[in-house]
């Protein structure tokens, strides 16, 4: 480990990692190695090399978050408003549908999607897992998911099988993530890319799972229009059939394990693709709402992407100390508030 130093932070570098990494907690960390030989110079090589990360941190297993919490705690804390202290609390019961759809007449929600992301109990995450490990997760992970039941049923598919044709329909359709993703390059999660990777998908695509992308599972429900409810519904219906054929990585304190720290507790991003054409012109008024509800706007074709319609993807930005429930909760108000603004106008 001679070389690695301090970094050297370029001034537009606004990441947690920078406003948090002093030379002290640097030295303190710099000679730690997890038991998967995880160390601090693989946990902030994306926020190095990546000066426009918003957050530029990840974990290599369970292990880093308790070992690297000097670096790791107030970074969660600013993100997710969540102290070492707090503890987290599940729900994926399905609420009353009462509150399913912000838009009943069908005209501000495109689509909506809502994920989980999930690791496997006994294996590293994804920057410090070795080949054979990420073969064999991709393998549990195609059994497991042979055995769904009803509408949940569908087909894996290894990335190595799809043809480029294929592949790029399923991105284009926001069916299926992207290669080459630079943030996911430094943090060595696109090593041996695209092997041990694929996407399940049941017929009608409402269902479908990543397999080692940046978790090793991302479990995904999603249908066009704002049906929250029922996406949740099936989401909930997933979880809990995969649950009882593998089991995930999680803490008391910290809820499901992620290699992102953005992603720990419920793992979940709720969204919507929606359009706001007059809020898409009061950039202050629209972020005034979403901050309000805690919600984050991203462009249509996923995180780090522009929307160059006014059709946003809006979510869910704290995953930590809240249950499922409560974010699905708070989604509803919020799209409700953006909704209503819309219509004032
Ligand atoms: P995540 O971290 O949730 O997987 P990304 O921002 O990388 O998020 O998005 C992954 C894919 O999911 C992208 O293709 C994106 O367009 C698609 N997506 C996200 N939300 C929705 C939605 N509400 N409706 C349709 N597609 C969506
Ligand atoms: N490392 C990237 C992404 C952070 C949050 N998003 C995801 C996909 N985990 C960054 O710091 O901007």
């Amino acid at each position: 480990m001679p070389d690695f130093k301090f970094p050297d932070f370029p001034d537009n570098n606004k990441s947690l990692l920078r406003k948090y990494l002093t030379e002290d907690i640097f030295n303190q960390l710099a000679g730690l190695k997890t038991s998967n030989n995880f160390t601090l110079e693989k946990a902030i090589k994306s926020g190095v090399e990546n000066p426009d990360s918003g957050v530029g941190i990840y974990a290599g297993d369970a292990e880093s978050y308790t070992l690297f919490a000097p670096i790791f705690d107030p970074i969660i804390e600013d993100y997710h408003k969540f102290t070492a202290s707090d503890s987290h609390n599940s729900d994926m019961k399905p609420p009353e549908a009462a509150w399913s759809n912000p838009d009943k007449e069908g005209k501000y929600i495109l689509s909506t999607r809502i994920r989980v992301g999930r690791n496997l109990a006994d294996m590293p995450l994804g920057p410090a897992i070795s080949t054979a490990q990420r073969n064999e997760v991709e393998n549990r992970a195609s059994i497991a998911l042979m055995n769904l039941p009803d509408e949940l049923k569908g087909r894996y598919y290894r990335l190595s099988n799809l043809s480029d044709e294929e592949r790029q329909k399923l991105v284009e359709d926001h069916f299926l993530f992207k290669s080459g993703d630079r943030f996911l390059e430094s943090a060595g999660l696109n090593r041996d890319w695209p092997e041990g990777r694929g996407i399940f998908h049941n017929t009608d695509k409402t269902f479908l799972v990543w397999v080692n992308e940046e978790d090793q599972l991302r479990i995904i429900s999603m249908q066009m229009g704002g049906d929250i409810f029922e996406v949740f519904s099936r989401l909930c219906k997933a979880v809990d059939s995969l649950s009882k054929s593998m089991s995930f990585l999680q803490s008391k304190h910290l809820g499901y394990i992620t290699s992102c720290p953005t992603n720990l507790g419920t793992a979940m991003r709720a969204s919507v693709h929606i359009k706001l054409p007059k809020l898409a012109d009061r950039q202050d008024l629209f972020k005034k709402i979403t901050d309000e509800h805690y919600l984050q706007i991203r462009g249509i074709h996923g995180e780090h992407t522009e929307s160059a319609e006014p059709i946003f993807d809006i979510s869910n930005k704290r995953r930590l100390g809240v249950t499922e429930v409560e974010l699905i909760r708070g989604l509803y108000d919020g799209i409700l508030a953006l909704i209503n603004k819309e219509k004032s106008f």
